[in-house]
């Protein structure tokens, strides 16, 4: 009974964009994507982090962000459509004027942590603290994180301490005996004018690399491990994700395609992670065969409904005869809900991960069989879980998969 049940669901074919269209857009208001509100002078090092973060360029960055009200943009990362994480970055706020209530009011539920962004050798920064200060008092038990960056301002033309003298958390474990006078009584300025105000100080210096630092992206894995430190939960494996994959890729277009299957995973897995003995099975398939089209296109193919059938068929099946069992599960509300949210998250990663296997295949020439194709799913969902166990522990164990 269960598999005709299975196999009526399963149909990618019958999917289409406009389908796709209204599910995703349900789907991203609930979707754990962390929201990060960026706030600073101008040339204070905002998309520096956005770039250090994502590993996107400049020139994508620049043309990504779309404007929300008269003084802010949102950056979708890698796009608006499957986006892992947003960055909000909100303009003017170095000058005489401006008025942060109508960025509040647009996004005050919305952001999940806000970084301050301050150069160290910045002393004039009385219109930030007080707009940080309205900032503060509208949602006071968010994170605010202060980014000191352009370290190297205090030492021109010297490298970096190595390694590394920073604490991750300097505010509880205090600075280091080893700082250079002149930076130690800047950072300790800091912290005195932003007390109360910020719960993390966090200094970098991420520079281009023709700027001639050693290290390239000094504190940046400070900064992303007290951001995943500092999400709610449910937001940090998308940023955990990103922050491992972005290291191991070995292609440009693995790179590029990466994001996106992260993105579709994440979506995919919200669908499953709804708070009712139920999964929304069309939002999942929505989200793969989606997912497949937008690969396909990166690698310069337009998938027809035929291949798209072959590359999620046999996953398909498999997934929701997974996702059946798994009913009583359900029962227990919390453990249910993350087990179908993590099954169907590495299904779809695993998913996206053989579609770019088989895409680069084609590429040069050769067509891979179903067989051949099962065989990298199958390896890359074993990874997929190993991924999302080691963030979340609360998963459990899945025998068919292991
Ligand atoms: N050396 C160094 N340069 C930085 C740092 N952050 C930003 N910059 C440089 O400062 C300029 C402005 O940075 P940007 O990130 O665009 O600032 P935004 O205007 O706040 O978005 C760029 O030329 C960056 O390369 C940093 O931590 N160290
Ligand atoms: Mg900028």
């Amino acid at each position: 009974m269960i598999w005709n049940q299975v196999r009526k669901w399963w149909n990618p074919a019958k999917v289409s964009e406009e389908d796709w269209e209204a599910r995703r857009v349900t789907l991203l208001a609930r979707a754990p994507i962390p929201v990060f509100w960026l706030m600073g002078k101008t040339q204070s090092g905002k998309s520096s982090i956005v770039k250090f973060l994502t590993g996107a360029e400049q020139a994508e960055i620049g043309r990504g962000f779309r404007p929300q009200t008269r003084t802010s943009s949102l950056f979708d990362f890698p796009d608006p459509e499957e986006p892992i994480v947003r960055f909000l970055d909100t303009r003017g706020l170095g000058e005489a004027g401006y008025d942060p209530r109508e960025d509040l009011a647009a996004f005050n539920d919305q952001a999940h942590v806000v970084i301050v962004t301050v150069r160290l050798v910045d002393q004039a920064l009385e219109e930030v603290l007080k707009h940080l200060r309205v900032l503060r008092a509208a949602r006071n038990t968010r994170p605010i994180v202060l980014a000191v960056t352009c370290l190297h301002d205090a030492y021109p033309g010297e490298q970096h301490p190595a390694p590394d003298p920073y604490p991750v958390d300097p505010l509880a474990s205090g600075w280091p005996d080893s700082l250079n006078e002149d930076v130690r009584r800047l950072l300790v300025g800091h912290q005195q004018r932003f007390a109360g105000l910020v719960d993390r100080i966090v200094p970098v210096d991420l520079t281009r690399p023709e700027e001639g630092y050693a290290e390239v992206n000094f504190g940046g894995h400070r900064l992303e491990e007290t951001l995943i430190d500092l999400l709610p939960v449910a937001c940090r494996q998308s940023l955990a994700q990103l922050r491992d994959g972005l290291e191991v890729l070995r292609s440009d277009l693995e790179r590029k395609a990466w994001p996106h299957i992260l993105g579709a995973s994440t979506l995919a897995a919200s669908a499953a992670a709804v708070p009712v003995p139920w999964v929304d099975i069309p939002a999942v398939l929505a989200a793969q065969s989606h997912m497949v089209y937008r690969i396909g296109a990166l690698y310069g193919q337009s998938p027809d409904r035929d291949l798209v059938l072959k590359l999620t068929t046999a996953l398909g099946t498999r997934m929701l005869s997974r996702l059946a069992l798994r009913a009583p599960l359900k029962a227990i509300p919390f453990v249910g809900m993350t087990a179908n949210a993590a099954l169907t998250f590495g299904y779809t990663y695993a998913l996206g991960m053989a579609c770019c296997w088989y895409f680069g295949k084609v590429r040069q020439g050769y067509v891979p069989s179903q067989e051949e194709l099962n065989e990298v799913w199958s390896s890359q969902l074993a990874e997929a879980t190993r991924r999302w166990r080691a963030e979340r522990r609360l998963v459990p164990r899945d025998p068919a998969i292991e």
